[in-house]
């Protein structure tokens, strides 16, 4: 397969303004009727021949205004259909047959048990029919259903419904009709026999939206929250952003089986059930939060993608990293912004920078790809939004404001580029970002290293900073970025100082945002009366690795006092990885693994805090986990020294502060009704933690009280936050708990996932027969990616220590799955194969072992372009 190129973009040479589809939905093969109003573009001189993009489907007729479209003025092939001698304005009808039933990959119309539901982004509706299936044609949409009235009750596509009837033969037919002009990716089509529950929704100009959400029917009791979150979401566009919702019907329908989370198609949604059924015994505190950032997320999308949307999808960041940013500042203002911020970090860092380090790195804008579904990734859609939180971070919260409104008033109803969204901020802010858009063109985490220098006669403190940006695939040489450092400086009381930079008057802000233009810059503040400790990059202000050489009591002393709370958690996730490494070499080298005291005093002090910030101190003693710590770890990675290094420490941890813990697992206890309020939230997160440490430490009243939580709890959070630590240690009767699990909730498919995860990424009971023998669980099922990825994706991913084994067999194993998958769900099997991709951090005889792997998959002659990609840049 051939890349495509940013640098190859054209036009359309037509153009489409509207189009007519009518689908009669059968059991074996469904016919799709397509009328188009084509014209000639304007902007092309010379607009030739007629290029239709489409694949796995029967072409049954052409026509051009009315007349068969001769079979010589056309030429047919696998991935599209061409038109030769067309006039400048004509009617294009197209009848297609396609097979909704038989697709497995789940790209364009497909079934999900007994629903039609249709994925078109980025490429699907050329399953659909034969079309100009690129973002930058944009049409008016009406959609004709008819289907089997019994079967199919709820039919459903994009904008308004403007007509129904019924039909001989027990069939029947609703109509719809879409105001707005859409890119095919957009486009939706549901039937099914579904249980809706509706609410509805005032905008601020008094404008009445109809809420409809869909579900199996049974799962009605499972929307309330998604529901409460689409109403905040709403309101919260509305004064954050100033965007009032379009539309007189916003529709969302869950689905089972669904690649993605949740799809932004205009007025219609379409959602994986994971991401958006819940009730307090079925779903934890984290899918809670999970669901009410998708359904905001998806909500967003309708200004930042639908109304302005993409030119090509090498701006595919132009609404993901933008919308995810949207997402990030919604849920940090519903719960708490330090602790979405150290989420989103961790994201960041166990995902992106990883992604950013190896063989398949890619610009947030790349400038090319075989196949576009392989860039909905963590570079795309994090390190995008980080890109836009910089600019954020640059212009500040109002001139940020006034580029977001330029950008959406001067580009509604257009398809356009990253460019525009940063001129329109320049615009607005009179600042200059020239040099800025480097974020969008050059990958690699840069790495930032800072020396501190303070003069004690000038009382001024220096900070000297180096930014070198590594290579990556198809970029040697890089220019140094401008990367926005938000700094602050405190002296021996844990007082911020309000530092000004020389030349500068007094100030009163404690932070002070300075800009790295330079390789090489200095900055020097004045009146410093005593050598300050810097607290560094606040609130993780660039996606960037910055080095700076505390002492282990500076960083104690920054999580004790640190203003801002992002950087206290940093200062203690320093410590924790500073013993974490000290852990591995003693392991290394047959040494005894000890915990020196600093460490057990910080996390001590702030577990007896009282009654400080629950979450931030749950936070604080999350360790960071197995794969971000391979990620930091010199080569080549060591995955045996990694797990039993962390194990060492969390038990010296859980030893160490056993009162601690306890205390805390008994004040926390929940008491009343569940709540997913914040302070709940976060009061369950301690206590469970508390327990997890306790049961780790092979404490046997926490032992005891983990068996107790399991079986008394009265919501998924308490059952799982018993379960879990009861499976990674495999204290006695975790395998009755595990089977009376199942037996429990084996109706309930996303329990069903926790159950299969929770097994499948624990180092005891995820070992490679254990991982076989769920694959043949009655439960599992290859077709539906949610399970996939709780076995197989939780088993790559969350368990690098069983994934990785010395001999090899997981990844023969695990390469026959790629395989296996690569003939059912493309884009699921690409996904798995990344598991090998960074492959050459490992050891010689790992890496032999994971190549083999790669090469064997790569020699299978029907390989999905998806997972070619994917294996031939990791063998690179
Ligand atoms: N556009 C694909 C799903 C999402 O990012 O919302
Ligand atoms: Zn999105």
């Amino acid at each position: 397969p051939q890349p495509v190129r940013l640098a190859e973009y054209t036009p359309p040479a037509y153009v489409v303004d509207t189009v007519d589809l009518h689908f009669e939905l059968g059991e074996e093969w469904t016919s799709v009727h397509a009328r188009l109003a084509v014209r000639a573009n304007p902007d092309r001189a010379e607009p030739g021949a007629l290029f239709l993009n489409g694949r796995e489907m029967e072409l049954l007729e052409v026509a051009v205004d009315g007349r068969p479209w001769p079979e010589t003025d056309y030429e047919l092939n696998e991935e599209s259909l061409t038109l030769h001698g067309v006039p400048e304005h004509f009617t294009l009808e197209i009848t297609t047959s396609i097979r909704p039933q038989e697709n497995t990959a789940l790209e364009g119309l497909y079934k999900s048990s007994g629903t039609f539901c249709t994925q078109c982004e980025p490429e699907g509706f050329r399953r659909i029919t034969y079309f100009p299936d690129r973002s930058d044609v944009m049409a008016r949409y009406t959609t004709t259903i008819v289907a089997d009235a019994e079967r199919y009750p709820v039919l459903l596509s994009n904008g308004n419904r403007i007509g129904a009837g019924t039909l001989p033969g027990g069939r029947h037919w609703v109509q719809w009709e879409d105001p707005h002009p859409k890119p095919s990716y957009l486009f939706a089509l549901v039937a099914g026999d579904l249980a809706r529950v509706s609410d509805a929704f005032t905008t601020l100009s008094g404008r009445e939206v109809a809420l409809h959400i869909y579900v199996e029917h049974g799962n009605e009791d499972k929307v309330d929250h998604a529901m409460r979150s689409l109403k905040a979401a709403m309101a919260w566009d509305e004064t954050a952003y100033g965007r009032e919702c379009d539309l007189d019907v916003y529709q969302v329908v869950a689905v089972e089986d669904f690649n993605m989370g949740a799809m932004e198609n205009k007025g219609l949604n379409i959602f994986n059930t994971s991401a958006i059924l819940a009730k307090p015994e079925t779903a934890t505190d984290a899918d809670f939060q999970r669901i009410e950032a998708i359904i905001g997320h998806e909500y967003f999308h309708n200004w930042s993608g639908n109304r302005v949307t993409l030119r090509d999808w090498f701006q595919l960041s132009l609404k993901e990293g933008f919308t995810v940013f949207r997402e990030q500042q919604f849920a940090g203002d519903r719960y708490s912004a330090p602790v979405q911020r150290i989420e989103d970090v961790r994201r960041l860092r166990t995902a992106q920078f990883p992604e950013d380090d190896g063989p398949t790195a890619h610009p947030v804008r790349p400038d090319s790809y075989i196949e576009i579904s392989n860039f909905y990734t963590p570079t795309v859609y994090e390190k995008g939004a980080e890109v836009i939180r910089m600019m954020y971070n640059l212009l500040g919260a109002e001139d940020f404001r006034r580029g977001t409104d330029l950008y959406f008033q001067r580009h509604d109803g257009q398809a356009v580029t990253t460019e525009e969204f940063a001129r329109a901020l320049e615009d607005a802010s009179e600042r200059d970002l020239s040099q800025f858009r480097l974020w969008y063109t050059q990958a690699g985490t840069p790495r930032i290293h800072v020396d501190g220098d303070y003069d004690p006669e000038a009382g001024t403190y220096t900070l000297h900073m180096r930014q070198e940006i590594p290579e990556t695939p198809g970029q040697r040489q890089k220019e140094p970025m401008h990367i926005p450092i938000a700094v602050g400086l405190l002296d021996g009381d844990g007082n911020g100082l309000a530092p000004r930079l020389t030349g500068e008057g007094e100030r009163a802000e404690t932070t002070r945002m300075l800009e790295l233009r330079e390789a090489e810059q200095s900055f020097t503040f004045s009146g410093i009366p005593e050598e300050p400790v810097p607290s560094l990059l606040r609130s993780f202000s660039a996606p960037v690795r910055l080095e700076f050489g505390y002492r282990d009591e500076d960083l104690a002393f920054l999580l004790a006092n640190d203003e801002d709370l992002f950087n206290r958690w940093e200062a203690g996730q320093e410590l924790a990885r500073r013993a974490l490494f000290r852990a591995m070499t003693a392991y290394r080298s047959g040494a005894e693994i000890e915990l020196e005291g600093t460490l057990v005093d910080a996390f001590g002090a702030l577990l007896r805090g009282g009654t400080g910030d629950k979450a931030l101190v749950a936070e604080a003693l999350t360790q960071p986990d197995e794969s971000y710590l391979a990620d930091l770890m010199d080569w080549p990675v060591d995955p045996e020294a990694i797990h039993h290094a962390r194990r060492s420490i969390r038990v010296r941890l859980a030893q160490a502060l056993r009162d601690d813990f306890l205390y805390n697992y008994r004040a926390h206890q929940a008491d009343g009704e569940y709540s997913a309020d914040p302070e709940a939230i976060a009061r369950r997160r301690l206590k469970n933690l508390s327990l997890a440490y306790l049961v780790a430490g092979g404490d046997e009243a926490g032992i005891e009280a983990a068996r107790e939580q399991f079986r008394q709890a009265t919501n998924m959070t308490d059952r799982l936050g018993a379960l879990r630590p009861m499976v990674a240690e495999d204290v006695a009767g975790t395998g009755g708990a595990l089977e009376s699990f199942y037996e429990q909730w084996k109706d309930e498919a996303e329990v069903v996932d926790k159950w299969f995860a929770i097994q499948a990424s624990s180092p005891v009971y995820g070992t490679l027969d254990r991982i076989k023998a769920l694959l043949d669980h009655p439960a599992f099922n290859h077709k539906n990616p949610n399970k996939v990825r709780a076995v197989l994706g939780a088993f790559a991913r969350g368990n690098p220590y069983r994934f990785h084994a010395a001999d090899g067999t997981a990844y023969a194993f695990f390469a026959d799955q790629v395989l296996h998958m690569d003939g059912i769900n493309p884009q699921m099997a690409a996904a798995l194969a990344r598991g090998f991709s960074r492959f050459r951090r490992y050891d010689e005889e790992r890496q032999r072992l994971m190549r083999e792997q790669l090469e064997r998959i790569r020699r299978e002659p029907q390989l999905s372009r998806d997972t070619f990609e994917i294996v031939t840049k990791s063998l690179g």
